[in-house]
C-alpha cells in the first residue's frame, strides 16, 4: 500500500483511509476484547448507553480502554497509526483519548461536530488533533459508517459551516482492520445504522498537540498498576512525566527551577 499517497490524501481531504492494517483475526480478537470491555464497565457502573451523546440506546459507547485491556494499549501506540499522527501533528503530540462507539442496529445520528472544536475555541487555523478511526467491522453507509463533510476541515469559524451541511456530509466506506484517520477540524457525526443485523463498532483513538488538555486526565483515570505496566514511551505519550509544559522556558533559556528559587528567595 502506498502510505505516502494516504498521507497526501489526508492533508489535502482531510481524511483518508489506510486498509488491512490487522488481519481478520486480530481484528476480531480486539472486538472480543471491546465487548468485554463494555461488560466490565458496566459491572463497574460506568454507562455505556444513553450517556447524552446520542440520540437513543442503541450506541454502545466504552470509555477507559487504555485502563481495561493491554490490546487498546498497543493499538493507540501501533507504528502506522503514529506514522499518521506525527505526519499532521508533528511529534510533539500527546494521547487525548481512547473511546468507542458501536453503532447497532436501530441507531440515530448524533450532532454534527469536529473534534478539534470540542477542545480549543475557535478560530481553528491549524490541524491540532486527529483521530484514528479503528473499524472492527466493515462499515459503510447501511450500518452507520460515519460521515463527514468534504473540505470541512478548512474552516476556520463554525459560522462557515453551510445550514445544509448535513445534507451534504457522506459516508466512509472502509473494511473491517481498516484504520480511518480523520483531521481534527473535519466536521462529522455518526451515521445512523439502517441495517438489520450489522453491527458497528469502531475505536476513536484521539492525540492532540501538546499544548492541549488530553481529555483524558491519565494520572487520575489508569489504575496504579496499569500506570506501572506502561513503557516509558507510552508514558511520555499520555503526558504523564513530571515535566509539562516547558517548551517556551527552554527556547528561552529559563530553567523553570532556578525562576521558582528566584521568585521565592
Ligand atoms: O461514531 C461515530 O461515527 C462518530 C462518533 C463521534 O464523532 C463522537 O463520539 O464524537
Amino acid at each position: 500500500m502506498d502510505l505516502e499517497a494516504r498521507k497526501r490524501e489526508l492533508l489535502e481531504q482531510g481524511c483518508c483511509v489506510v486498509p488491512n492494517v490487522l488481519t481478520a483475526a486480530e481484528t476480531e480478537r480486539v472486538r472480543e476484547r471491546l465487548w468485554a470491555a463494555a461488560e466490565t464497565s458496566e459491572q463497574l457502573g460506568v454507562p455505556t448507553r444513553q450517556i447524552g451523546l446520542d440520540p437513543n440506546e442503541h450506541n454502545v459507547r466504552v470509555f477507559y480502554l487504555l485502563e481495561r485491556d493491554a490490546i487498546f494499549r498497543e493499538l493507540i501506540q501501533h507504528p502506522t497509526a503514529i506514522e499518521f499522527v506525527t505526519t499532521l501533528l508533528s511529534p510533539d503530540f500527546l494521547i487525548s483519548n481512547f473511546t468507542a462507539n458501536i453503532a447497532l442496529p436501530g441507531s440515530k445520528s448524533m450532532e454534527l461536530h469536529s473534534d478539534q472544536g470540542i477542545v480549543v475555541p475557535e478560530p481553528w487555523f491549524h490541524p491540532w488533533s486527529i483521530n484514528i478511526i479503528w473499524c472492527l467491522n466493515d462499515v459503510d453507509e447501511e450500518n452507520g459508517a460515519t460521515r463527514y463533510v468534504p473540505g470541512s476541515h478548512r474552516l476556520r469559524w463554525a459560522s462557515e459551516l453551510p445550514p445544509d451541511a448535513r445534507e451534504k456530509s457522506v459516508p466512509f466506506k472502509a473494511s473491517a482492520g481498516s484504520f480511518v484517520v480523520m483531521d481534527g477540524r473535519l466536521w462529522h457525526t455518526s451515521g445512523a445504522n439502517v441495517s438489520q443485523s450489522r453491527e458497528r463498532a469502531l475505536l476513536f483513538g484521539y492525540y492532540s498537540r501538546s499544548f492541549i488538555r488530553q481529555q483524558q486526565n491519565w494520572n487520575a483515570s489508569l489504575s496504579p498498576e496499569t500506570i506501572e505496566a506502561l513503557s516509558p514511551q507510552l508514558r511520555a505519550w499520555l503526558g504523564m512525566e513530571a515535566r509539562a509544559n516547558v517548551k517556551l522556558a527552554q527556547r528561552l533559556r529559563i530553567h523553570p527551577v532556578a525562576t521558582h528559587t528566584k521568585l521565592t528567595s
